[in-house]
């Protein structure tokens, strides 16, 4: 474990704005090494003020590259910019993937961007509190904005709308049936959406269909109403660029309701709550299996699973009941 000395210098570097300390932490953070507890309460005061983006949709629709134009346009704008790319193929982390190298690499110079790929521990889009943290830690760092790109399938819930203040659906030409699944679930997942490929055949066709499955969906007075924004992001001449501009006041459009309407509360509320229920789950286990070490007893409780004599549900049950009963009794 490393000495609370140099955690201390880490997070004081960290809070100057330091990508190699951010990159340091976020190790330490995302691997749940004995002291992230301490790296978490630490920072945590100086967290919460930033504008989180997710970016999702299925994979190749163009979620990096329109991330990379986003920073470009937040940049521009002065605004410092963090993206996690959670990936949830790659059991391996620690540095953008290749792709994704590739595609934000013009980025890589600029003091005022960090670009982080995490793994997402084989859950499609899932988020684990590792992923939370580190989101804690970009904000701890200063960004004003942060990016989060997840994979989502449409209408799976996705994790991303419980931290995302702004959460943006990248959708494709020629989605026509996922479009009429996602119909229900659409506008709980998007407040933006953007068309992108938008140069493909088909691109109008997905646009009116995107438009239709919005425009009947019923909002309540005052609530935001999701837009499609048909985007092109990329080509060999900026003019060939579409929507990315759009795209961008989006987004500060949707900031400025959340804040007019106060609906900004109810987001941090939800992500709190999230964030809670998952700290409180990992640390349950941590703490169970703990006590279990040494004792052999969960080596039974997993045989036992196996011959099927028992199951997962019983013996936590059990477990718990043991364990919250003696803890009573002390
Ligand atoms: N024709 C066309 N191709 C695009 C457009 N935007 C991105 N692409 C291409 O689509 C491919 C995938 O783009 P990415 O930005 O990597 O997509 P992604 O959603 O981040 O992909 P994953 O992270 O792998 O899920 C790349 O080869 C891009 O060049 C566009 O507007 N039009
Ligand atoms: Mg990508």
């Amino acid at each position: 474990m490393k000495k609370s000395k140099d955690i201390d210098e880490m997070i004081q570097q960290l809070f100057a704005g330091n990508r190699r300390a951010a990159s340091r932490l976020i190790t330490r953070v995302e691997n749940e090494t004995e002291d992230h507890h301490e790296i978490m309460k630490k920072i945590y005061p100086r967290t919460g003020q930033a504008t989180i983006v997710g970016i999702t949709g299925s994979g190749g629709a163009g979620k990096s590259t329109l991330t990379d134009h986003l920073i470009q346009k937040f940049r521009e704008q002065g605004k410092t910019v963090g993206v996690i790319v959670v990936d949830p193929s790659s059991p391996f982390s620690g540095g953008a993937l290749l792709g994704d190298r590739i595609r934000l690499q013009r980025h890589f110079l600029d003091d005022g961007v960090y670009i982080r790929s995490l793994a997402s521990r084989g859950c499609l889009g899932g988020l684990s509190s590792a992923t939370y943290n580190v989101i804690r830690i970009l904000e701890a760092m200063g960004m004003d904005i942060i990016i989060v790109e997840t994979l989502g399938a449409g209408q799976d819930e996705i994790d991303i709308i419980h931290i995302a203040n702004t959460c943006i659906l990248v959708a494709t030409p020629g989605m026509g049936d996922d479009i009429q699944a996602m119909k229900a679930g659409i506008m709980e997942i998007a407040d933006i959406i953007a068309l992108n490929k938008s140069d493909l055949e088909g691109a109008n066709r997905s646009l009116r269909q995107l438009q239709t499955a919005l425009s009947v969906a019923s909002l309540e007075e005052g609530q935001w109403a999701p837009r499609v924004i048909p985007t092109v992001s990329i080509g060999s001449r900026p003019e060939d660029l579409k929507g990315i501009d759009e795209l961008a006041s989006a987004i500060t459009e949707h900031q400025e309701y959340l804040h007019t309407t106060r609906s900004i509360d109810k987001v941090k509320f939800e992500r709190v709550e999230e964030e809670l229920g998952l700290v409180f789950k990992d640390e349950l286990q941590r703490l169970i299996f703990k006590g279990l070490r040494g004792t052999g007893k969960k080596r039974k409780y997993i045989n036992s699973i196996i011959e099927g004599k028992n199951d997962p549900y019983s013996v936590v049950e059990e477990i718990l009941n043991t364990y919250l009963i003696r803890k009573k009794k002390k």
